[in-house]
């Protein structure tokens, strides 16, 4: 990574070309970001995202209906003219093998449409991390001129849960059969969610579970402004699923309105902000000891046990920064 302004010819065509709407241009720019390189920081350094659209994160127990709803949330978004950037994060987890031909047959529609762009992504080509090319993906979509995203993990790690830090609205997905995995989940996913949905509500115990989570809302209080709505849903039949479209943009105005909104953002901003210096700050410090041998020689004396991790960086860092001052 540099700190230069400068960015290739090539790449300066490529965002141009994605800001005028072209879905070419915007899948190799995604390509690009997920390499994580010198080209990814010049992109994400030069693209200036609207911020205008909303951004919703899908999460919660493979085979959900995770992928089936966003499919459908799609379509009525379509059908009130908004244009849909679509990430499915980590289809390559074993839980959900397979998972990105199932997507293809169940997005398939929104497959040939112009406005929508649907792109999976798996851990193993972003080096940066999945939370953050995420994010990056995400704002690439932004900038292009999306008016709704929608981002699909399954929530079983960490790593999926901070992806959805990257989100306005978050939609915890269960379904009947996953009685244990809400308790399983109960921690993480509860904090984080902000509308949950019950969804294969064809199958019993739909609404039992909905109880359940309701019970577990009210026991911990609800958040002020904003009240968790427990929606039940047959994605597949496409049955509560202009409820929960509509939920969607209830909360984007009631977090707007309580300034929530804009203090997750600035959350954003800031882990961004975090984000890039961690970066800058290693990839200076390394090739510094690189280069200069009473550096490294402090790495060397760590090596042989006469000093510990702590002292050699704290011996590194003040070396650097009486340098610089
Ligand atoms: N009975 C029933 N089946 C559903 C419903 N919604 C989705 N399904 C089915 O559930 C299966 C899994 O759906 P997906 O949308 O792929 O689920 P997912 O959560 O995206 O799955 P992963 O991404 O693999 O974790 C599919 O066969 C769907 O057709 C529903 O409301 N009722
Ligand atoms: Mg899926």
């Amino acid at each position: 990574m540099a700190t230069g302004k400068t960015l290739s010819k090539e790449t300066a065509k490529l965002i141009d070309d994605m800001l005028q709407g072209n879905a070419r241009a915007l899948a190799r720019l995604i390509t690009i970001v997920e390499e994580d390189s010198e080209e990814s920081y010049q992109v994400l350094r030069h693209i200036k995202p609207s911020g205008k659209a909303h951004r919703v994160g899908v999460t919660g127990p493979p085979g959900a209906g995770k992928s089936t709803l966003v499919g459908k949330l799609t379509s009525c978004a379509r059908e009130n003219e908004l244009r849909v950037g679509i990430i499915c994060a980590d289809p390559s987890s074993p839980f959900s093998h397979g998972a990105v031909l199932g997507d293809r047959v169940r997005m398939q529609q929104h497959y040939m449409d112009e406005g929508v762009h649907i792109r999976s992504m798996s851990t193993r080509g972003s080096l940066g991390g999945l939370p953050s090319t995420v994010h990056g993906v995400i704002k690439l979509m932004d900038a292009s001129g999306k008016d709704l995203i929608l981002v699909e993990t399954v929530g079983v790690g960490q790593m999926e849960l901070d992806v959805m830090e990257n989100v306005d609205t978050v939609i915890v997905a269960l379904v009947p059969e996953a009685g244990d995995d809400v308790q399983a989940m109960k921690a993480g996913l509860m904090e984080i969610a902000d509308i949950f949905v019950v969804n294969k509500a064809d199958r019993p115990g739909a609404d039992s579970l909905a109880v359940e989570i309701q019970s577990m809302l009210d026991l911990v209080g609800q958040d002020k402004g904003w009240r968790i709505p427990v929606l039940a849903t047959q994605a597949a039949n496409n049955v509560g699923v202009a409820e929960l479209y509509e939920q969607i943009w209830h909360h984007r105005e009631t977090s707007m309105d309580t300034d929530a909104f804009a203090e997750r953002r600035a959350r954003q901003r800031r882990d961004e902000l975090t984000a890039v210096l961690e970066k800058m700050v290693i990839q200076e410090f390394t090739r510094a000891i690189a280069s200069d041998a009473r550096l490294s020689a402090y790495v060397s004396r760590m090596n042989e046990g006469e000093i510990s991790p702590y002292e050699a960086a704290e011996m590194i860092y003040r070396t650097i920064s009486q340098k610089e001052s």
